[in-house]
């Protein structure tokens, strides 16, 4: 692949885009590896931009009333978190259409090549590749216009999405190379913390995931405080105590998980974790797990419900933070669109 200059970014104001699918209730998965750190971002005082991507949910079918409650209830999951509509940019991917045109183009720069190599696809469409829709498999170009047409130079993301990005550097720095221009920069991945890939509770090896079939595997956004110790309590895990040093936990992804989620929840390394509990059996860990997890996650759900009592409210911040991004991605649409020789006269 064509590299970028290594300084391309310097061409560009540092901002921050990164997005969730509202296809199912977010997971302390998503809040740990995305959400929390969205908000951290926002605080910094870096420019953000998030999105619900309605757009990428839709790749699997979504009940159309299911998908409205999804989008809102991840818009009220954003603000509990502490994003705030003034201060970042908020809004669904389907009120821009920048996203879907600049989509198409960036479908006409990746390689078929490219998108073969994505392990999500494999991951999603398993057994099924022939009959899963076509969406699924463009997926990561879409990504890449999302990203792309906001000239974002950051992108908070799980583990899981590192590919993702790299591949949105990819096309970009092809797109740059082919029309002999440096029109887009090459955004990096920031995947930080303790919690980058918080796994399913009931299988160490699979990622928490909001459309895993068993419950039990994730903690919700919008689980009550017996719920999340109920699922704590029952997590799987190997019968041995914690280590006395986290070489210990080398081997035992059950229990590395748990000591990832309390370091992430508890703003601690898991090194310190490993330093308080180390030696203690499941029967101590497990309980203050979720005790701390209650304490941190009740103020969001219980915020998530208020907000969700004014369903218009929702609606009406994420039409305005539509316009917002609007009047960002639509110029990057134009400009790009001339650069590949379109003609615009209207
Ligand atoms: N288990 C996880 N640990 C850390 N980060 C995670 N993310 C998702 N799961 C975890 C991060 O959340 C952001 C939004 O992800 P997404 O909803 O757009 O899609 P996904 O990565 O495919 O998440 P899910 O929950 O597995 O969704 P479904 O089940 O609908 O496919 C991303 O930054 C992701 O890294």
């Amino acid at each position: 692949m064509t590299d970028q200059p290594a300084d391309i970014n310097a061409k560009f104001t540092p901002r921050v885009f990164s997005g969730i699918q509202p296809s199912g209730n977010l997971t302390l998965g998503n809040y740990l590896g995305a959400l929390k750190r969205f908000a951290e971002k926002q605080d910094q005082g870096i420019e953000t931009i998030y999105c619900l991507v309605d757009l990428h949910a839709v790749t699997v079918w979504q009940e159309p009333e299911a998908l409205k409650r999804q989008t809102r209830e991840a818009a009220a999951a954003f603000i509990a978190s502490g994003i705030d509509p003034d201060r970042s940019i908020l809004f669904n991917q389907s009120q821009v259409s920048a996203h879907a045109e600049l989509g198409w183009l960036l479908n006409c720069v990746a390689r078929v090549g490219w998108m073969n190599r994505m392990t999500q696809f494999k991951d999603k469409a398993g057994k099924n590749a022939e009959k899963v829709s076509l969406g699924l498999y463009a997926y990561p170009a879409l990504m890449a216009a999302d990203i792309l047409t906001y000239h974002a130079t950051m992108v908070p993301v799980g583990e899981d999405q590192k590919q993702h990005v790299e591949l949105t550097r990819d096309i970009a720095a092809k797109f740059n190379h082919d029309y002999g221009v440096e029109f887009f920069p090459s955004p990096a991945p920031l995947i930080e913390g303790a919690a980058t890939r918080v796994m399913s509770l009931r299988d160490g090896s699979k990622k928490m995931s909001k459309s895993d079939p068993s419950d039990a595997s994730r903690i919700n956004l919008t689980d009550d405080a017996d719920t999340i110790a109920k699922k704590f309590r029952k997590a799987v895990t190997d019968p041995a105590p914690l280590p006395e040093a986290i070489e210990g936990l080398e081997g035992r992804p059950e229990a590395r998980n748990l000591v990832n989620i309390y370091a992430a929840l508890a703003g601690m390394t898991p090194d310190a974790v490993i330093g308080e509990y180390g030696g203690q059996g499941w029967g101590v860990f497990k309980p203050a797990l979720a005790d701390l997890a209650v304490a941190k996650l009740a103020p969001i759900s219980t915020e998530m419900g208020r907000l969700m009592a004014d369903p218009a409210e929702i609606d009406r911040i994420l039409g305005k933070g539509a316009a917002k991004a609007d009047a960002i991605a639509q110029p990057i649409l134009e400009q790009t669109l001339d650069i590949m020789g379109m003609i615009r006269s209207r």
